[in-house]
């Protein structure tokens, strides 16, 4: 069975003949050897939203800048490799190896000399478990477009005639803010990603902020993101949204144990000594002297934590939710809704990893094939036209911004159902069947038969719309598909 990805590269190495010797042709190459490489995802956002705590979260080392230095003011790719690299592209000169150090595990990159602006991206390349899946990219903040920095993100991700670098993408938000809105729908509108949530996800980042740091900020934030989530201009832009208190990510997944050590020593006071001392940021730094933490201590332990995981991390020790360092990193990183986040990359990005980067892919050639009429070019087109058209993923993805538009609508019921079955909560049968995931295969294959029967009711059915009976056909082939590896031995 040839698969999506192999009509994939048939077309890129026709479409390699066809530009040799022109200027697209190493960009073609490029496309070709980036369906055998990671995913590539790029975090976004306006600035100061999160987004290179987060990152560090997700590949479990702090390797991204946080603090106000020139590097935060420059894309950065993070990919798998096998020794430790920084590269910095320059705009009219060959790259350049810099020189980094690693202090308190925090990575330090040194420009060398190079201002921010000369710099068009870096490249670090640090072998990294995380990274094996995903190319991650750090973008500088969106503030004005008029700004060289965030001048440097929007081309990443709404080039003006390049494919996106980018596959996927995971956009935070602090609060929805009007200008987040018009940049996502830029991002989806430009003729290369085309009108599409498929690959975007957002977060509502700094969670821990929303309820100012109370113990039940998080569930706050989850009814925030909930309704961000519903809201149809949202859902229009990304898949979903979900709440993350990427600062306490990060630390939990690099806590040490120095750290366990400290807050230890606040969770040994009496419950109302602590909750006094953790009223502000102000007091936990100044009061109580006989603690036996230094003021450097406390401004570090606020750095790590901010306040709300300084509070969450000395109750759970207090109340022996956690014994050990390794409990409690893993109790963090599992609150402050880093494992949702996760989990949802994985299910909506890494296992639709061949679907999204033969998208790019084929809109890239297509886009190359609109610039440049050569000998050969029609029928590169009417190739790409016939993958597109004719692999189901494609339709699938399709429908899914079918139904986030609202070009496709109908009974709230069947449109959850339809959502479901085509993919858009996740690519696992059971998934799409909202079965268990440890559903024996017998109940599976009735599920499918049974949601088979519906979906061939509806497609078939003359009342139901032309645009429900158009997406309705599409399920009928999910369905048959899940039959079909369903009965593979
Ligand atoms: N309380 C809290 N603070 C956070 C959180 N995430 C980030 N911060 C803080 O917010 C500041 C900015 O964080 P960054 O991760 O650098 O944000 P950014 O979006 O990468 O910023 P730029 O790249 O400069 O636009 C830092 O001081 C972080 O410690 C969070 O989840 N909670
Ligand atoms: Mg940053």
């Amino acid at each position: 069975m040839t698969t999506l990805v192999d009509r994939t590269r048939t077309v890129l190495s026709h479409a390699c003949e066809v530009y040799r010797g022109t200027p697209h042709a190493q960009r073609l190459a490029g496309l070709r050897a980036r369906l055998d490489q990671p995913l590539r995802v790029a975090v976004a956002g306006r600035v100061k939203a999160g987004k290179s705590t987060l990152l560090n979260a997700l590949v479990g080392e702090r390797l991204a800048p946080t603090d106000a230095g020139e590097c935060t003011r420059i894309v950065t790719w993070y990919q798998d490799g096998h020794t430790y690299q920084v590269q910095a592209s320059l705009d009219r000169q060959p790259p350049r190896q810099l020189r980094f150090t690693r202090e308190n595990g925090q990575l330090d990159i040194d420009l060398g000399g190079l201002a921010a602006d000369d710099v068009s991206e870096l490249v670090v390349t640090w072998p990294a478990q995380a990274l094996r899946a995903v190319t991650l990219v750090d973008t500088p903040g969106i503030g004005s477009l008029t700004e060289s920095a965030s001048r440097r993100t929007w081309d990443l991700l709404v080039p003006d005639e390049e494919e996106t670098p980018a596959d996927a993408v995971v956009y935070l938000m602090r609060h929805l803010h009007a200008g987040d809105v018009e940049f996502l729908r830029a991002f989806h509108d430009s003729e290369v990603s085309r009108p599409s949530p498929v690959n975007a996800i957002g977060v509502l980042s700094r969670a821990d902020e929303i309820a100012v740091g109370r113990l039940d900020s998080m569930a706050s934030a989850r009814r925030v993101a909930a309704r961000l989530g519903a809201d149809p201009n949202v859902r229009r832009l990304v898949q979903s949204v979900l709440p993350v208190a990427g600062l306490l990510a990060e630390t939990a997944v690099t806590l040490t144990e120095d750290e366990v050590g400290q807050l230890r020593k606040i969770a040994d006071l009496e419950v109302a000594d602590a909750e006094e001392l953790l009223l502000s940021a102000d007091r936990f730094v100044s009061s109580r002297p006989e603690l036996g933490l230094t003021e450097i201590e406390r401004n570090a332990l606020l750095d790590r934590f901010g306040l709300f995981g300084v509070r969450l991390a000395s109750t759970m020790l207090r109340r022996k939710a956690a014994a050990t360092a390794t409990d409690l990193a893993r109790e963090l990183a599992e609150r402050s809704g880093l494992g949702d986040l996760q989990e949802l990359l994985s299910s909506l990005f890494f296992e639709r990893r061949d679907v999204l980067k033969c998208r790019s892919a084929l809109l890239a050639v297509a886009e190359v094939v609109r610039t440049l009429s050569l000998p050969g070019s029609d029928s590169l087109a009417a190739e790409v036209e016939s993958v597109v058209a004719s692999a189901h993923p494609f339709n699938e993805l399709r429908v899914l911004s079918g139904l986030r538009s609202g070009w496709v609508s109908g009974k709230d019921d069947v449109v959850a159902e339809l959502e479901r079955v085509i993919g858009g909560a996740g690519g696992a049968t059971h998934q799409r069947l909202r079965l268990p995931a440890d559903a024996a295969a017998p109940d599976l294959t009735a599920a499918a038969s049974e949601a088979l029967s519906r979906w061939q009711r509806r497609a078939e059915n003359p009342l139901t719309t032309y645009e429900l009976a158009v997406a309705a056909r599409v399920a009928v082939r999910s369905c048959e598909g899940m039959l079909a590896d369903l009965s593979r031995p």
